[in-house]
């Protein structure tokens, strides 16, 4: 039986910051499908494993828990595989980061979709999209990362292997940049460490494997729907 039960849709998106950091950890998990997310999420919060308004959700089946809200998932998962870094100020910097990259999730997608992309407006946020990157490499750079080495916040607590900013930061950028050459390009010029950053911890095996998963379970998508079919309109134009 595996460790954990996650709900989340099937795409390499928002949930796919929890995947990464159960790979990483070495954790196994059960993905509960899209069908099942769709009739919990039509309980009645009396009902539901935990209340929750949008996935994902994750299930510690041995502490019989359950959890929603990304950040909050990933604090439990850092707190209890012991991921976080020691020091109060790191800590509170991972889940800063953490939040950070669930925030730029929500803008790539204008809110889950509330309005579609179009030339105009991409034009408008590129922008503030480099300002979300440039925050990843004055991040880094105020904690020793340089191009070929080091981490976002100086790694986990040996100091020599990526800690969970550094695995949340990858995952944003490297599932995202995969998916949308244009958007890497836009990286590589504005936050060049922050991509090398996400190239080398992508290249640990776990992470490789999931993104080789990702890839065969989900093929090109990202976060799916009217939004993505937009996004792309508005990038290979
Ligand atoms: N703040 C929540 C957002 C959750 C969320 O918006 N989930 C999306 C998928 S990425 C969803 O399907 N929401 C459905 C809904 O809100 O009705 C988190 O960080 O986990």
């Amino acid at each position: 039986m595996s460790d954990y039960e996650l709900y989340y849709w099937s795409a390499p998106f928002r949930g796919q910051f929890v995947r990464a950091v159960l790979a990483h950890a070495g954790k196994t998990w059960t993905e509960g499908g899209d069908t099942e997310i769709t009739r919990l999420m039509a309980l009645s919060a009396s009902e539901m494993p935990a209340p929750f308004m949008g996935p994902p959700l994750l299930i510690d089946r041995k502490a019989d828990f359950a959890i929603a809200q990304t950040s909050a998932i990933i604090l439990y998962l850092g707190e209890t595989l012991d991921l976080l870094p020691a020091s109060p100020a790191l800590r509170a910097l991972t889940m800063k980061v953490v939040n950070d990259a669930n925030d730029v999730i929500d803008e790539i997608t204008l809110d889950g979709g509330r309005q579609m992309w179009t030339a105009a407006r991409w034009r408008d946020f590129v922008p503030r999209l480099k300002k979300w990157m440039s925050f990843w490499e004055e991040t880094g750079r105020r904690h020793g990362l340089e191009k070929a080495s080091g981490f976002l916040l100086g790694g986990d607590a040996t100091g020599i292997a990526p800690g969970i900013a550094d695995v949340v930061t990858a995952t944003l950028w490297s599932t995202m940049t995969e998916r949308f050459g244009a958007i890497g390009k836009i990286l590589e010029e504005t936050a060049p460490m922050t991509a090398a950053l996400s190239r080398r911890v992508y290249e640990l095996p776990s992470l490789a494997r999931l993104a080789a998963r990702a890839r065969e379970d989900y093929g090109d998508v990202y976060c799916g729907g009217q939004i993505e079919a937009s996004l792309r309109k508005v990038l290979d134009a």
